[in-house]
């Protein structure tokens, strides 16, 4: 090649006029090959991009001055720097800080080491995907684009998190919570567990099915009105099965992406009970696969997943059991499993994990670690869970908090000693928009 090569990174997923003229900078110095981040390599340091790889490299292919896309598998530059040695390595200013710091030190010293240069233009000002992205969030999201949400952040990232949310408070609380960890990477909540045991705890209710679909759907649109992210549905047992059709319908037209049902039958209790109240019923493998194909069969999209949750070892069934069911749930259509355990090592869930990793036909396994929070999403994910839902703790904390508050109230006559442990009026006025 007589022209010099310059590799140009990017995410490319909301195409802004900064992209423009880093091509255009690039362009002058020779051969243009843009290094296309893929989505697992965007989702392992910002969002889930919008738009797939496929997408964006038909964009990017045609964008002027572009001369070839490569795929970057990774936010690390180096394997593709090393197969092409560019003479330029040309990135916007941006990386100076946050995410892709680490990754620059290592580019400039690899470059350095053929004679490369890299090349930073000054980042454009007032524009970025990740500001565009938030204007987008602004708009809104429309089911059909948050249902499929779900599948995309499965396909994206190893293991993904949600958290309960049983009002729209919660789930305002959850669409703003974001972290950045020790490599200056976001953390936030990949989607919400609508949890039967929060939303009829919230009311007062048991969590025995009471609470009717009418008033979980009811909870459903609060958190539709201010969330964007993507919604699993706690359906308890799924009720009869032609009521379990009809459940996925409605839960998928409002753009919920999954519902989990559990492998019980009768008077549903929560598996977390203890003594007497926590005998339950197992349903048959062969209905609760008859239930699966019902609503499998009941869903217009591609995108809905229905996850079967298997009780066997809540019962004392035995692993045998517990894998037994998982094989038959998954040949009966089920796109993921969610396997529940009370004990408080989650060694069962480890084991559990072993076997279920040599399925040929595995789909995403679920955990919901309440018991044994000693498991951390590392261990989790090195053991093969593919989702974790922190099930219950938003309300748990909601309520000691309320109780602390309305005994102080009691005990001091007056808010005053109180007022210290929550947010002014004003901050939560403010925290809701038309305020
Ligand atoms: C829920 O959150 O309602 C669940 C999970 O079903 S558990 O409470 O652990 O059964
Ligand atoms: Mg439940």
């Amino acid at each position: 090649m007589d022209k010099k090569l310059v590799y140009v990174p990017m995410a490319a997923d909301i195409i802004h006029t900064g992209h423009l003229n880093i091509i255009k900078e690039s362009a002058k110095l020779g051969y243009v090959m843009v290094g296309l981040f893929s989505d697992k390599a965007i989702a392992s340091y910002k969002r889930v991009p919008l738009m797939n790889y496929e997408q964006r490299k038909q964009i990017v292919e045609s964008l002027k001055g572009v001369d070839e896309v490569v795929i970057q598998d990774e936010k690390d530059y180096s394997a593709n720097l090393k197969q092409y040695k560019p003479n330029f390595l040309v990135h916007g200013s941006d990386w100076n800080t946050g995410p892709l710091n680490e990754e620059r030190q290592k580019a400039i010293a690899l470059m350095e080491s053929w004679g490369g240069k890299v090349i930073e233009p000054e980042y454009t000002k007032g524009i970025s995907s990740t500001k565009l992205n938030k204007n987008l969030k602004e708009l809104g999201i429309l089911p059909q684009v948050r249902l499929g949400a779900l599948k995309k952040a499965l396909f994206a990232k190893p293991l993904i998190r949600g958290i309960e949310s049983h009002s729209g408070m919660s789930a305002l609380i959850i669409e703003e919570a974001c972290v950045k960890d020790k490599n200056g990477i976001n953390q936030a909540f990949d989607f919400l567990w609508l949890s039967s045991l929060t939303d009829s705890s919230s009311k007062g209710k048991p969590d025995i099915e009471f609470v009717d679909l009418t008033s979980r759907i009811a909870t459903v649109n609060d958190i539709l009105e201010v969330s964007t992210k993507p919604i699993i549905y706690d359906g308890d047992t799924g009720s009869q099965i032609p009521h379990f059709a009809m459940m996925v319908k409605r839960l998928e037209r409002l753009g919920v992406s999954a519902v989990v049902i559990e492998d019980k039958i009768g008077l549903k209790k929560n598996s977390l009970c203890e003594g007497e109240s926590a005998r339950h019923t197992q349903d048959s493998i062969e209905n609760f696969c008859a239930k699966i194909k019902a609503g499998k069969q009941a869903q217009l999209t591609n995108d809905f997943m229905v996850i079967a949750r298997i009780e066997s070892l809540i019962l004392e069934m035995g692993m045998e059991d517990a894998i037994a069911r998982a094989r038959a749930y998954i040949e009966a259509g089920a796109d993921g499993i969610m396997i529940h355990s009370r004990k408080k090592d989650g060694a069962e869930i480890l084991e559990f994990c072993k076997i279920y990793n040599t399925f040929a036909n595995r789909k995403p396994l679920m955990a919901v670690p309440t018991n044994y929070p000693i498991l951390s999403e590392e261990d989790l994910k090195n053991a093969g869970v593919n989702i974790v839902v922190y099930a219950n703790q938003l309300l748990r904390a909601s309520y000691t908090a309320m109780k602390n508050t309305a005994l102080s109230i009691l005990e001091h006559k007056r808010a005053l000693e109180a007022d210290k442990h929550y947010v002014s009026a004003l901050e939560i006025i403010n925290l809701i928009e038309g305020n």
